[in-house]
């Protein structure tokens, strides 16, 4: 059985659109709905978090259905859960552990598992006391007390040690993918970040022609995949498909999942894609714009993506058209659906590889190895000539590399930039 108590200021079909939300997400998680119950109210009850006539009414909705779990569309404090579970009779689940259980489910990595355990620990922490009166209630002898403390405290050392433990070894993932950015400098890379289930991996998919996970489910996709793209007209690029965002998303999953993450941040360019056909899309802009503001997202540069425009109508797709005047970045329509519905994000990426090389002559005294190496790490060297204690070269660079080199000891630039594109 679902609950969803939306606060106040929620309108009708916010609401509806909020509960279709939990019905999906409960149905990603395997389990089958068989009753819903909405109940607005002005501020959360510290015991139950919704009143305790409502609880009551709850009760018979439980019998009446043969529910086995109510999941609320809320976080719960470890005591709300406890007290509900006390007063309904049955497991209840509460949005958090449902996100997180999906995640659970939808693991496939070693990373991305290690991620979930963390998440579910951090979780569960807080809630040990509430598991061991399970366990007491399976139990259930007469008189029989819960464990001792003592148990609690070896308990909660251990998940603590695991919990240190998983850290570290996130950690260690983290250290390799800085790694493996730094031999990839020299590449445009792109990111994909966006709302679960707005077609990310579908344009990933679509523009590198290689197959990717995609499904009509929420979270299909935990862990960054990042696949070559050739962008027609000789441009190329790294693009990096990430794990979606959801409205109330754990904060447990978002520190979590911060390290994979880190690849779309650092990106050249991040694309938010919005399903641009959801009623909602606005909100679901909205929030994903506040996870990434929560994770210090600080993005070169950004590119909006309206996807799914092929449910548009021109009508409709000129109207957003102004509204998406009135928004900072730069935005582009795409389908992956329609032919061709990928060519006018094509362009823009093409843009945006022109925007950041510039084509430059400069010199460089041959004693300076350091800057040399620089320049072949972080741009492509067109041509190069020795002059004796001089190298002369025409190379292709990075705007942001351009100002670092200038500051360097003797390395004159003889040309002004020219903004050029990728051979
Ligand atoms: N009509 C239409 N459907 C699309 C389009 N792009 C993707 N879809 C569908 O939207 C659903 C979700 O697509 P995904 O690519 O898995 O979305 P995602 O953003 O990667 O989702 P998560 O990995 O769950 O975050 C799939 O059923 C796709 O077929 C589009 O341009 N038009
Ligand atoms: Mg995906």
């Amino acid at each position: 059985m679902l609950l969803s108590v939306p606060g106040p200021g929620t309108s009708r079909e916010q609401a509806r659109d909020h509960l279709g939300e939990l019905v999906s997400l409960t149905d990603t998680a395997g389990a089958l709905v068989v009753a819903t119950v909405e109940q607005q109210i002005r501020s959360p009850h510290s015991a139950y978090y919704i009143g305790t006539g409502k609880a009551e009414e709850l009760r018979s909705v439980i019998a009446d259905s043969d529910a086995s779990l109510v999941i609320f569309d809320e976080d719960l404090t470890p005591v709300q859960g406890q007290k509900l579970e006390q007063a309904l009779g049955v497991r209840v689940m509460d949005r958090t552990e449902l996100i997180i259980d999906i995640f659970a489910l939808r693991a496939r990595t070693a990373e991305a598992k290690t991620q979930v355990e963390l998440a579910q620990l951090q979780y569960l922490m807080p809630r040990l006391t509430r598991m061991w009166n399970h366990l007491s209630r399976i139990r259930g002898g007469i008189g029989l007390r819960g464990p001792g403390e003592t148990q609690l405290e070896t308990d909660r050392r251990t998940i603590r040690r695991k919990i240190r433990d998983l850290k570290r070894r996130l950690e260690k993932v983290a250290r390799q993918r800085e790694t493996e950015r730094k031999g990839r400098a020299g590449e445009f890379r792109v990111g994909l970040v966006g709302y679960t289930n707005a077609g990310k991996s579908s344009i990933l998919a679509g523009l590198s022609g290689t197959d990717l996970f995609i499904e009509d489910r929420l979270f299909a996709t935990l862990d960054p995949a990042t696949r070559a793209v050739d962008l027609g007209e000789g441009f190329q690029a790294l693009v990096t498909d990430t794990v979606g965002f959801i409205r109330k998303l754990p904060h447990h999953l978002v520190a979590s999942f911060g390290a994979t993450l880190e690849e779309a941040n650092e990106a050249d360019l991040l694309c938010h894609v919005v399903d641009v056909s959801h009623r909602l899309w606005e909100e679901q802009y909205e929030v994903v714009e506040g996870v990434l503001a929560d994770l210090n997202f600080n993005p070169k540069r950004r590119l909006i993506v309206f996807n799914k425009a092929d449910r548009l109508t021109h009508a409709e797709e000129a109207a957003l058209e102004q509204r998406a005047a009135a928004l900072l970045d730069a935005h582009v329509f795409a389908s992956t659906v329609e032919s061709g519905g990928l060519e006018r994000l094509r362009t823009k990426l093409r843009e945006a590889i022109r925007e950041r090389w510039s084509i430059v002559a400069l010199t460089v005294p041959a004693i300076e190895g350091g800057v040399l190496a620089e320049i072949y790490r972080e741009g492509e060297v067109v041509s190069r000539e020795e002059r004796g204690a001089l190298i002369q070269l025409t190379a292709r660079l990075p705007v942001e590399a351009l100002g670092r080199l200038k500051a360097r000891n003797g390395v004159v630039i003889l040309e002004a930039p020219v903004a050029t594109r990728t051979a």
